[in-house]
């Protein structure tokens, strides 16, 4: 055998294990919370009243607290459950501070000491004695610039919300679950905390089956006298939903725009990366008209500083088509948006109808860097022999 085709051969077994590991990457990722699903402890077990911390102590896995008069009251309990038990958290009053959280020095998930990006969803519903206008989700770091925070209103239905953020770069996160104010209560369930960096739906709700009676961590917008509406539709690419979106009037004044976007949501990325996204998408309206995929990126501060992608598709109506596109996010973009809107061929916004499914934006690792993994996992192989 030359040299030449014993390089090859190698790299053919290079380029067959990138391509298992690629697939093994596409898999779900293990959980990092410990008691997600709230099935460690017996049914009523309950906080004490008062003020309390109880890291570790009272809910498996999580530390539960009530400080400064909040009146926060946390209880494991079938009755909160989707599936067996769940966590039903109460909060009396406005004062002091409430919480279900893992932000204390033996409760922190231990994570790689370098920039990566995590995912963490949890299912909930108005409970208890009140319900809630407010169920907030955090993402804690030693480096307070990169906590994050999102509020959702859950409703009568369990419905799953959540976020992403990146990682400060030190080797431990804690995720945070609160109720705000005075006078209100949640049922959680399923809390779940993934890295996300490689291989994984960033996307929370992509598929649009995270509820079946609205479409959280969406935001469909219609603004300087535009027309139109977002709705799940049963006519789903795969699940059981699919978002319509319909313009019916994108005239008015100057500053109109209309479209279904994740902008008070948005995707947390690493400057350098590779992300692959892909969505499906159908018309529904007669009109000859594209649908436009924009990604906006914004810099660690929220502002604005450009677009990485701004494509037309024109999928036909008879069966839903799958787009794919790859785009490098510039080293300054720490979060993107992701916006959906109906243009004319031409590219300038007009009525239509499309339905989206399936909406993913995962982060790939690079040729290098997937050799390496690669190697990396074919000599933890031979090791194993
Ligand atoms: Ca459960
Ligand atoms: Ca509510
Ligand atoms: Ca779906």
């Amino acid at each position: 055998m030359t040299d030449t085709m014993a390089v090859c051969r190698r790299a053919a077994v290079l380029i067959a294990a990138c391509v298992a590991l690629r697939a093994g990457l596409v898999q779900a990722q293990p959980n990092l919370l410990s008691n997600g699903d709230f099935e460690a402890d017996a049914e009523g077990v309950t906080t004490p009243g008062g003020d309390f911390g109880a890291p570790g102590t009272i809910v498996s896995g999580w530390r539960v607290f009530s400080v400064g008069g909040a009146g926060g009251q946390m209880t494991v309990t079938a009755a909160a459950g989707r599936t067996g038990k769940g966590l039903e958290v109460i909060r009396q009053n406005a004062s002091g501070d409430s919480a279900v959280d893992l932000d204390d020095p033996g409760m922190r998930v231990v994570i790689p000491a370098e920039p990566r990006v995590y995912k963490f969803t949890v299912d909930a519903r108005d409970g208890g004695p009140y319900g809630t206008p407010l169920l907030n989700l955090g993402a804690q770091f030693q480096n307070n610039a990169f906590n994050r925070g999102h509020g959702f209103d859950p409703g009568a239905e369990w419905q799953t919300f959540g976020m992403t953020a990146r990682s400060d770069g030190n080797s431990a996160m804690s995720v945070r679950m609160d109720v705000g104010g005075a006078g209100r209560s949640v049922h959680l369930d399923n809390a779940r905390l993934v890295d996300a960096t490689y291989g994984v739906n960033r996307m929370i709700n992509g598929g649009f089956e995270n509820s079946s009676t609205g479409l959280p961590n969406w935001r469909f917008f219609s603004v300087g006298g535009t027309a139109g509406s977002v709705a799940l539709s049963d006519d789903a690419a795969s699940g059981s939903n699919a978002a319509l979106l319909s313009v019916t009037a994108d005239a008015g004044g100057t500053d109109r725009d209309i479209g279904l976007d994740i902008d008070l949501f948005r995707m947390a990325v690493l400057g350098g990366e590779e992300l692959e996204v892909s969505f499906a998408s159908k018309k529904v309206a007669l009109n000859d008209t594209r649908i436009r995929l924009e990604i906006a990126g914004f810099n660690a501060a929220g502002t604005y500083t450009g677009s990485l992608v701004s494509l037309m598709f024109d999928p036909g109506m008879d069966a839903y088509e799958t787009f794919l596109v790859n785009t490098t996010v510039p080293d300054h973009v720490a979060f993107v948006n992701v916006a959906f809107r109906v243009t004319t061929p031409g590219g300038v916004r007009t009525s239509g109808a499309y339905l989206i499914d399936d909406v993913s934006v995962i982060g790939i690792p690079e040729p290098v860097s997937l050799l390496l993994l690669a190697a990396g996992g074919l000599a933890f192989v031979k090791r194993r022999r």
